[in-house]
């Protein structure tokens, strides 16, 4: 059994997805992660980032448990226990290992901050607006390009990779991003939507989510609580 400590969020629903696709038997445990639960100790012993997705796996790759927290590493660590979605020839594990890097070093993080000063910031920051939004527009340029030459980001075969990027794309929107400017991007992602197991690891923990609305969530993730120093 893996306990997967998570919330409905991008890098959450990356883990999700993988245990779906994978059928491996799993736990979903809420971090609420506007309310606070990351900077709990229990949580902070094995995810010291204060950060969601973490996994606990009972039965860890010498037979003892062991515990992973930063999704990439997850779903490293998933396909090399089930031996799927990372491609099979030594050339294709490191094709696909390239674009989960480009989306844990680049897709997650910028359109993270694009969604972030278009949509969260308090006040209006053009220079910051503009600059994350530019970014978010290249870095789907980027898949654009690669996606104009094979089905899936790592070639013909659907991998990790691309279960890192999806969730990233379905709040296209608040990056800035007009899907009219990206169809071989939007055929993919309708692709990867398509699947059954993705639309089951879309809906876990969702009954949990809240919108982000309210000052003291916002506190939580963006302010005092946030950098105050432990
Ligand atoms: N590099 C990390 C990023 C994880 C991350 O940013 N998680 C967010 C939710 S998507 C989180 O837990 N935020 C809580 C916080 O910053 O306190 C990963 O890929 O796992």
């Amino acid at each position: 059994m893996i306990d997967v400590y998570s919330w409905p969020t991008p890098n959450g629903h990356k883990v999700h997805i993988m245990l779906e696709e994978c059928g491996l038997s799993y736990r979903a445990i809420p971090i609420d992660i506007g309310a606070g639960d990351q900077f709990s100790p229990e949580f902070l012993a094995f995810s010291p980032n204060n950060k969601i997705p973490a996994i606990v796996d009972a039965d860890g790759p010498d037979g003892k448990p062991i515990a992973l927290f930063e999704s990439g590493a997850i779903l490293v660590y998933l396909a090399g226990k089930t031996g799927r979605f990372l491609g099979q020839t030594d050339r294709e594990k490191y094709q696909t290992l390239q674009w989960l890097m480009f989306q844990v070093g680049g897709f997650g993080p910028m359109l993270g901050q694009a969604h972030h000063f278009r949509i969260y910031a308090p006040e209006k920051i053009d220079y910051a607006y503009d600059r994350y939004t530019n970014e978010a527009k290249r870095l789907y340029q980027v898949l654009e390009k690669q996606l104009s030459q094979q089905a899936y980001l790592a070639g013909d075969d659907y991998t990790i990779a691309d279960i890192a990027c999806f969730p990233w794309a379905r709040s296209s929107a608040n990056q800035g991003i007009d899907w009219a400017e990206y169809p071989q991007t939007k055929r993919w992602f309708d692709d990867i939507d398509a699947r059954p197991a993705v639309q089951r690891g879309l809906q876990v923990l969702t009954k949990h989510r809240k919108p982000l609305t309210d000052s003291k969530s916002k506190d939580i993730l963006f302010g005092q609580t946030q950098y105050a120093k432990k």
